[in-house]
């Protein structure tokens, strides 16, 4: 909990920043977005894990101004591929929690104005566990964030509670594949039914599919065979800083 009374001052002292993860479009390779993953370098006890510290951070009641940073980190790269020709939509995770405070749609549209970034360029990735909520649910949270023009992604599809549909009520845009089940591919038939499952179902119901942790080919040719959308894992690329994410950009265009 010590780390906990750090966190806001890691923050004011630049030592939050976030990397981008490129995904790309399943068929035609070309990126089509990038997921915003958050990194703390802590002066003595080096690179802390989010997996760590964004409990922490709900625990605390911190985790809005947590991800309140990490948005701005993420429109504020994003407005300025726009100012470079570049129109690459940016995903940002959304904690369960985050969902509950009252004030949230409010604060996202109000940080896509602060930037200048159109909704549309906006992905918010939500936890199964957030939307089986019976407030959230049953209230206008997800409908409002729709309404500011941003897609709404269902992430590590699979793992939890939700149903398809239960998705097929609830304004989302897409699944992302959760990465235990893809991981397994190339070595399972059961994972490849999963995987194969989910994209079938999804698509019935409108959706685009995402798969996420893509480590080998064969794992990418199957998926593309199945009518996958999009692809992210460390095949494409690992997360990269916004330095090496130009060059990235850069080398393949
Ligand atoms: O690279 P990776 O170790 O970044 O991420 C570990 C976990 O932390 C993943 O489940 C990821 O969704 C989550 N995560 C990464 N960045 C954020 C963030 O900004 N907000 C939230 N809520 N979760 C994040
Ligand atoms: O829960 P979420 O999907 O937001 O988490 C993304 C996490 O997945 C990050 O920790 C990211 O570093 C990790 N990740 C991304 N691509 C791969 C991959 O190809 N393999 C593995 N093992 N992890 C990946
Ligand atoms: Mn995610
Ligand atoms: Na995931």
């Amino acid at each position: 909990l010590q780390l906990g009374t750090e966190l806001e001052q890691a923050m004011a002292d630049g030592q939050i920043s976030v990397v981008f993860q490129p995904i790309i479009d399943a068929r035609t390779s070309d990126i089509v977005s990038v997921e915003t993953l958050v990194r703390w370098a802590h002066p003595r006890f080096g690179a802390i894990p989010p997996d760590d510290f964004i409990h922490l951070a709900e625990q605390i009641g911190r985790i809005g101004p947590l991800t309140d940073h990490v948005l701005d980190l993420a429109l504020a790269r994003c407005r300025r591929w726009l100012n470079q020709d570049i129109a690459l939509s940016v995903a940002v995770n959304l904690s369960a929690r985050c969902l509950a405070e009252p004030d949230l749609v409010e604060r996202v549209q109000r940080a896509l104005r602060r930037h200048g970034v159109p909704g549309e360029l906006l992905i918010l990735e939500l936890t199964e566990g957030s939307v089986v909520d019976d407030s959230v649910r049953s209230g206008t949270v997800l409908t409002d964030l729709h309404a500011l023009g941003l897609r709404l992604s269902m992430d590590d599809f699979g793992t939890g509670y939700s149903s398809l549909s239960q998705l097929r009520q609830l304004p989302i845009d897409e699944v992302k594949i959760d990465k235990s089940f893809v991981l397994g591919m190339s070595t399972s038939q059961g994972e490849s039914f999963i995987a194969r499952s989910i994209i079938e179902l999804a698509h019935n119901l409108g959706l685009r599919v995402v798969a996420e942790g893509v480590e080998d080919e064969l794992t990418r040719k199957l998926l593309t065979e199945m009518g996958c959308d999009k692809l992210q894992g460390f095949l494409v690329s690992r997360p990269l800083a916004d330095e090496m994410l130009e060059k990235w950009l850069l080398a393949r265009t």
